[in-house]
């Protein structure tokens, strides 16, 4: 048994999330968690909105709310979602706690200390229209790399390229449009990460090989690049304020940290928040400071976060020269499209979060966005492809699989699970297999493959099929009445086993299924390969009941229906 630490990266606190977001960092981490608990570890899954920063204040003046009314509210609207998403956080924080603030000045305070904060006067671009600076995404234009026109001044969309609100070309106020924009000078902290970069580097070199290829990769390319200082203040309203016992000049105009210096440590100060929020008083600092061996973090985001998880978090850790926890591993995702286009926020293109649940139950989203996870690659999103594995992998394979036998079980046998005769051939193979694609399942999980670990669990609910199929016991039943009971009591304990191991990714299926079954004590947590050999978890004379179908099939008229309410293939 092992402490297992896992985050998934903040969502902004600015709108609902499409199902772009969920499938590159909460929903695996929450897959993952969801099975490490299952095996018996110690988990801890923390995630939290990302409140600061100008999308924060941008999304806050659409609405007409003040900046801190509006997060209290886009964090439920939020929460509430990730609800019914079925996503098990350990807690879901605020990066606007107290908790948060004192963590960051804290950390700022051990930077300077330690010589890695300098105070610099920069040119800022200034907006006369708007009376004030305009920082990060208050300035939109053309990146200068790739020549997207809708470029944020923090960072392109298009190409990833993290960006200087003066890198753009034909730079424009985000507030007003305005255009008549100058550029001003100003006084901000920076974080001096070129003094840092050896270190990194050398901490990057320890890790990179246990990493993903797309997370070492980005790693390395900004390494390469190298690490360059960077202002970590910024002239807003809203933030974590510059600590006015360290730098009291700039505290007294009104400076806050970057949105990206506060944010990941969010991750500790929602740990913080889950500690204080508990009567008993959580120990949270055994999960981050000074920990042993036993603890592993592992972290889980979209590729354009990686930079910041790879290099520039490791160098504030590294800079504070405190035993902070640092990431062991770093599950990165590719992009998930909508129809070969982009999923896009600001556009309001694809499919939101919200929206999703308006139509389906989570458990249809959780199974297709896992299994076509954009791991080695981007994967695209279209309605066809999810009614088409919605039908045959959730309502055929498994959904009718379920009804089937405890249907007709019910019919011939009464409701009680049948007796018959003792495994023979087809069951000692049937064991065998499932055993064999557990194991591989398993394995799949462990590595963090979610593509390949549905791949497995899809061929565990093939393999009753067919059985199902080989035996036929409506067939069997009219010669060999014991034989048909074995059969259904085989397959009653597949569902049960289904039950079990596929509840990572369909929790609320899982507990239909194994809701199905009145045994005196169901405590199972995982399915030992003994165990799933024999089949015999489920004893015959258990009580049983038939659920409810478990996934309707989409039909052509439903397809139709989503095509016209989403927009069938992007504008572009
Ligand atoms: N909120 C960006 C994003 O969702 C950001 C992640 C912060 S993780 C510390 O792309
Ligand atoms: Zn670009």
């Amino acid at each position: 048994m092992a402490r297992h630490l896992i985050t998934s990266a903040l969502p902004y606190i600015n709108g609902i999330k499409h199902l772009g977001n969920m499938v590159g960092s909460m929903l695996p981490a929450d897959v993952y968690s969801r099975y490490l608990r299952q095996r018996g570890h110690d988990v801890l899954y923390i995630c939290a909105t990302d409140e600061h920063g100008t999308p924060a204040e941008l999304a806050a003046k659409e609405q007409g709310l003040p900046v801190d009314e509006f997060c209290a509210q886009a964090h439920d609207a939020q929460k509430a979602v990730y609800d019914g998403f079925a996503l098990a956080f350990d807690y879901f924080g605020r990066s606007s706690s107290p908790e948060n603030r004192e963590i960051t000045q804290h950390f700022a305070r051990k930077l300077n200390e330690n010589g890695f904060i300098e105070e610099r006067a920069i040119r800022q671009v200034y907006s006369p229209a708007d009376g004030r600076f305009l920082p990060d995404r208050y300035v939109e234009g053309t990146c200068p790399h790739c020549g997207y026109d809708r470029a944020r001044g923090d960072q392109c969309e298009n190409c990833t390229r993290v960006l200087d609100p003066t890198d753009l070309i034909n730079p424009r106020s985000a507030i007003s449009g305005s255009t008549d924009l100058e550029v001003r000078e100003t006084k901000h902290l920076f974080l001096l990460q070129s003094k840092l970069q050896h270190e990194v580097e050398e901490w990057v070199a320890r890790h990179e090989d246990d990493w993903p290829h797309l997370a070492s990769s980005i790693a390395r390319k900004w390494l390469t690049e190298g690490l360059h200082d960077r202002a970590i203040t910024r002239d807003l309203d809203w933030g974590v304020p510059v600590p006015a016992d360290t730098w009291p000049a700039l505290a007294a105009e009104g400076k806050v940290f970057y949105v990206w210096f506060d944010a990941p440590i969010e991750y500790i100060g929602a740990t913080k928040e889950w500690a204080d929020q508990d009567p008993e008083n959580r120990d949270w600092k055994s999960w981050w400071y000074d920990v042993d061996t036993t603890v592993r973090y592992t972290e889980f985001m979209a590729k354009d976060n990686v930079p910041f998880h790879t290099v520039m978090f490791p160098a504030t850790e590294l800079g504070v020269r405190e035993p902070w926890k640092k990431v062991d591993y770093v599950k990165a995702f590719n992009w998930l499209t909508y129809y070969g286009g982009k999923f896009s926020t600001s556009q309001k293109r694809g499919v939101f979060t919200d929206h999703a649940l308006e139509i389906l139950p989570a458990d249809y989203w959780r199974y297709f966005l896992i299994a076509n996870a954009p791991e080695s690659d981007d994967s695209s999103f279209t309605w066809e492809h999810f009614t088409a594995t919605v039908n045959k992998d959730l309502a055929d394979t498994l959904g009718n699989f379920v009804n089937r036998v405890l249907s007709f079980s019910k019919k011939r046998f009464g409701e009680e699970v049948p007796a018959g005769g003792e495994p023979g051939a087809a069951e000692t193979r049937l064991g065998e297999e499932i055993a064999r694609l557990l194991a591989e399942y398993e394995e799949h999980m462990e590595a963090l493959q979610f593509r390949k670990a549905a791949a497995a669990l899809r061929a565990l609910w093939s393999a009753g099929n067919s059985y199902l199929e080989e035996k036929a016991p409506w067939l069997e039943i009219k010669t060999d009445k014991d034989g048909a009971a074995l059969t259904l009591r085989t397959a009653m304990n597949l569902i049960h086993l289904y039950a079990v191991v596929s509840e990572p990714f369909i929790p609320a299926t899982s507990a239909a299924m194994r809701q199905a079954f009145s045994l005196a004590d169901d405590t199972a947590s995982w399915v030992t390969q003994d165990e799933a050999k024999a089949l015999t978890a489920v004893p015959a004379g258990t009580p049983f009941t038939v659920p409810p179908v478990l996934f309707a099939k989409l039909t052509d008229e439903d397809l139709e229906t989503y095509k016209e309410r989403f927009g069938g293939v992007t504008a572009e």
